[in-house]
């Protein structure tokens, strides 16, 4: 069947909001202007809790690599997927979340109807050419209530948009260096994915994309 993918890649399109659901919305570019301030975060919370390839329940290794900051991080290992206050790798907490991250991920929620979200965990992840993330719902935090503030970074995805069972057909949709997504309500547990990255070099990540995805988990 064919699918139809929103043109987000088209320079022409208009950076509007793109709702692509009931509660939730693209905002093409919304981090942009964040991006300076971003990496050197990212670098310092790189440098205290590397990525690392995680050991699914069933014993395989995620292709992404994997970090957290905030005051709880999500991890997956032989017991199960969960949010930790320590890293596994080095026994302490995960770096603290910059002020800058909350502050970008409550004005994306709110430009996106969610008011007053402040998240306590940011989940990291790190695509090389070929990683894909296969497709899955975010049901590990505690209050789905709250929105999930998603940032792109590096190297373009496509990220599938589906529905609330497994064998629902996907929506696809491009985002690029800079695009936020936000998604709460009554989609919040849709199931997504990202395919497979295409090789490409990024002027400021090279041959990476690193997705932010902020949450209120605790
Ligand atoms: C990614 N994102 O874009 C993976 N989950 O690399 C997610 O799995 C995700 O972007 C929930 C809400 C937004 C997301
Ligand atoms: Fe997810």
């Amino acid at each position: 069947m064919m699918q139809t993918e929103l043109d987000l890649f088209n320079p022409a399109s208009p950076a509007e909001p793109q709702w692509i659901g009931k509660q939730a919305v693209v905002l093409p570019g919304f981090a942009l202007a964040w991006v300076d301030v971003l990496l050197p975060e990212l670098r310092q919370i790189i440098a205290r809790a590397p990525f690392r390839h995680m050991l699914t329940p069933g014993g395989l290794n995620m292709a992404v690599g994997l970090t957290n900051c905030g005051a709880l991080g999500w991890i997956s290992d032989r017991r199960g997927y969960r949010y930790s206050p320590v890293d596994p790798l080095s026994q302490q907490p995960w770096p603290a979340l910059p002020p800058a991250f909350i502050e970008l991920a409550a004005l994306a929620a709110s430009a996106a109807g969610f008011a007053d979200f402040r998240p306590d965990a940011c989940l990291i992840n790190c695509y090389k050419p070929g990683n894909r993330l296969s497709l899955h719902q975010d049901r590990d935090e505690r209050d789905y209530s709250q929105p999930i503030v998603s940032v792109s970074l590096g190297l373009p995805a496509v990220f599938q948009f589906g529905g609330h069972a497994r064998n629902e057909s996907t929506r696809r949709i491009g985002l690029r260096h800079g695009d936020v997504m936000v998604w709460g309500g009554e989609d919040r547990l849709r199931f997504h994915g990202v395919l497979p990255l295409k090789p490409g070099s990024h002027p400021l990540l090279s041959g990476r994309r690193i997705n932010l995805t902020l949450r209120k988990a605790g």
